[in-house]
């Protein structure tokens, strides 16, 4: 059986691959999570364009496991919140060993979780356990996963900043959001504007030689 194929138009970025490239390396290497977020609104139809780059990702056999909830309802997002700083609550005073909290020290992280009322959109990220009409679908995580990182480069570009926040367990994003059984939290990601004078943690990105092998290693 044939299945129909069109041709494939190639992307021309009017640069040569090289400088494309660098140029987009730069771009995204001015990204942090932000923890500090301004209420300075964003309009729905940015993050909406932000959820379609996002949807533009690869899937196992096409599926497209993912749901994007987009959350700017402030009572929704103070639920969200009191619901998440519980579970936050008793990973820092129990569930975290001592060096999950020793290497979560120079973020200076703790369970107050103000940025999920601050920011002006919440984006619950769900992966699909199974398509909406009930048939299986392939390398979730791996999905998924590709999807968010789109998601964060549209979300960057567009000026804005976000966080990839994984309160844990994540089971209360599925009953407040009123979300099917199919439907399993993956991220929890605050976007918006960075508030004035928001610090990051000045920690580092590894240099190109420890995340790059070229052929076999030595
Ligand atoms: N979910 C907690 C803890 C946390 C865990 C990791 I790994 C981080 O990189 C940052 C935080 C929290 O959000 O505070």
């Amino acid at each position: 059986m044939q299945y129909p194929h069109i041709p494939h138009t190639p992307f021309d970025p009017g640069v040569a691959p090289d400088a494309g490239a660098r140029r987009f390396f730069e771009i995204m290497n001015q990204r942090r999570s932000v923890r500090y977020f301004s209420d300075r609104p964003v309009t729905s139809a940015t993050i909406e364009w932000c959820v379609r780059a996002a949807g533009t990702a690869p899937s196992g056999a096409n599926k497209q496991p993912w749901r994007f909830a987009c959350i700017d309802d402030p009572a929704l997002k103070r639920e969200i919140r009191i619901a998440a700083e519980t579970e936050e609550r008793e990973f820092y005073e129990r569930r975290a060993n001592p060096e999950w909290l020793a290497d979560l020290a120079p973020l200076q992280t703790g369970p107050e979780k103000e940025f999920l009322e601050t920011a002006p959109w919440l984006i619950a990220v769900f992966k699909l356990s199974r398509t909406d009409e009930g048939s299986q679908v392939y390398y979730i995580n791996e999905s998924v996963g590709i999807a968010v990182g789109l998601l964060l480069a549209a979300i960057h570009h567009a000026g804005l900043c976000a966080l990839t926040h994984t309160p844990s367990p994540m089971a209360f994003l599925g009953r407040i959001l009123n979300r099917p059984a199919h439907e399993r939290p993956f991220l929890l990601i605050p976007v918006g504007y960075a508030a004035p004078g928001c610090m990051v943690p000045d920690i580092h990105r590894k240099p190109v030689e420890h995340i790059l092998s070229w052929n076999r290693a030595i």
